[in-house]
């Protein structure tokens, strides 16, 4: 007997850790430790500036153009946390991480790097076929002048062993500035499929890709998510009791880690997560019934579980009991995570993913659908809408990997808290602030008596200067008998 199960779990985690995130995180944790010990030998161990292993012999640059530059930029290195980076130094892109150099069809570019320790490193774009040779030197400095003569998304990088992958790596956008811009990530919380109501089962399938992109967290700043079809939380799955689910994974071909999908709603091996992890390029399918109601997490399961989940792979999949849910006039999917990054809140640039900090629960930012403000403050499309009058349900989950919710919608309060996400369990009445632990979910009803604006918020409120803040737009005719302002007999 402990046989039959200890095999598929042996399997599960040899290949988990081979295949898996794990290795590339290693892979790359190594290559940070590589890197930072060379440079702490170098700085440290040796005697100033007549040591570089490598000769500072400048490369020769292909065919440089005659003329003035029409744009250029400085950049310099440097460390962030475990990570190593290109700094920009000067205008718009001073202080910024590994920031998008902007140039247009034809121009000349003008890159100087200026090595700001005595340690190697370099800048090349390969596309280009240009490379500012290696620099050893304090302050050695060396430039690169070539024609973009074409459109596109180019990277530039450090060539030393181990450097690009540490993060020394940005983008040279040449042409519309538009395509610059990163991806938004953010699920529109009003994206919900239909209620199932009181039909019999059947079968539901759905589909989940694994796709790692780079996204906007906040205004000028991005972080590389991982993600289920593209958004986070990924796609809002919808199912009844008694429901055969079939859940299909694939992992996009262009994927770095193996992915996974554990459903909460799902009772068998790993909610799924021990059949599903997927190699890049792979997919897999399974199938549950669906035997209990309730609204559940779903999430990666693939090792590091948290930095998949950090990174953004969650969401929610409803079983609704049978007979459906009462109606109500307008329903919002709202999931909460923490982002552990190396660069500090605020840090504008591409940030990078912090295992440390993440290992200390210790995260910069804090978001409601992935990004911050996303609901309703960055951006009016991802308001949450509705009319005085309405009843407002809203699912509330927490991807987490780590931190509880203290739910609680400023100005509002819940007439029906569906708590821990059971739905045969009698609501909890009139109730200010839920929990909502990681890997859980509530429902909460309330009606909406008065316009205004509701502020949404985790009421431990120091997260919302991390970025933690939604909003709730109530349209209609103020009712004084309500609220008002002034004495209530003037
Ligand atoms: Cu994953």
């Amino acid at each position: 007997m402990p046989r039959k199960f200890a095999v598929p779990i042996l399997i599960l985690t040899v290949l988990s850790l081979l295949l898996s995130g794990c290795y590339s995180i290693e892979r790359e944790q190594t290559s940070i430790k590589a890197t930072l010990n060379a440079m702490q030998d170098q700085l440290n161990g040796e005697s100033g500036h007549s040591t570089g292993q490598t000769p500072s012999t400048p490369v020769p640059q292909a065919e440089a153009p005659d003329g003035p530059a029409d744009v250029s930029y400085t950049l310099t290195t440097g460390v962030a946390g475990h990570n190593l980076v290109f700094i920009g130094v000067g205008g718009e892109i001073d202080g910024v991480h590994n920031p998008t150099l902007l140039a247009q069809p034809g121009d000349i570019v003008e890159i100087t790097l200026v090595n700001a320790e005595a340690v190697q490193h370099n800048l090349q774009i390969d596309d280009f076929g240009v490379d500012t040779g290696m620099l050893s030197g304090q302050g050695e400095q060396q430039t690169i002048k070539f024609v973009a003569d074409r459109e596109g998304s180019f990277t530039y990088f450090c060539v030393v062993p181990g450097h690009q992958a540490a993060g020394m790596q940005g983008t040279l956008q040449v042409g519309s500035g538009d395509s610059a811009a990163a991806a938004s990530v953010v699920k529109s919380p009003s994206d919900l499929p239909a209620a199932v109501g009181a039909r019999g089962p059947q079968l539901v399938q759905a589909e989940l890709v694994a796709e790692e992109v780079v996204g906007q967290l906040a205004d000028g700043t991005t972080y590389p998510y991982f993600t289920f079809n593209g958004t986070v939380p990924g796609p809002f799955i919808r199912a009844r009791v008694g429901d055969t689910v079939e859940i299909t994974l694939r992992n996009e071909t262009s994927s770095t880690f193996v992915h996974s999908v554990d459903l909460h709603a799902a009772t068998g091996p790993g909610g799924g997560g021990e059949v599903t992890q997927v190699q890049p390029g792979e997919t897999k399918t399974f199938t549950f019934t669906a035997l209990n109601p309730g609204i559940y997490v779903y999430h990666c399961a693939t090792p590091s579980v948290p930095h998949h989940i950090a990174s953004g792979m969650y969401g929610l999949i409803l079983i609704e009991p049978a007979g459906g849910l009462p109606p109500v006039d307008r329903e919002f999917y709202v999931m909460q995570g923490e982002i552990y990054t190396e660069e500090p809140f605020g840090t504008p640039g591409q940030l990078t993913f912090s295992h440390e900090k993440m290992a200390n629960e210790d995260p910069e930012y804090f978001v409601f659908n992935g990004a911050v403000g996303a609901v309703g403050l960055a951006s009016e499309a991802n308001m949450l809408q509705a009319n005085v009058g309405d009843t407002v349900r809203i699912f509330v989950g927490v991807g987490g990997p780590n931190f509880t919710s203290s739910f609680h919608v400023i100005g509002e309060i819940f007439d029906r808290a569906y708590a821990f996400g059971s739905l045969t369990a009698a609501p909890l009445t009139d109730v200010q602030t839920i929990s909502v632990p990681p890997g859980g979910a509530v429902m909460v009803e309330f009606d909406v008596e008065y316009p205004g604006h509701y502020v949404l918020v985790d009421h431990a409120l120091s997260r919302l200067e991390r970025g933690l803040v939604g909003m709730l737009h109530v349209q209609g005719a103020a009712d004084p008998s309500i609220f008002k302002e002034g004495p209530a007999n003037p």
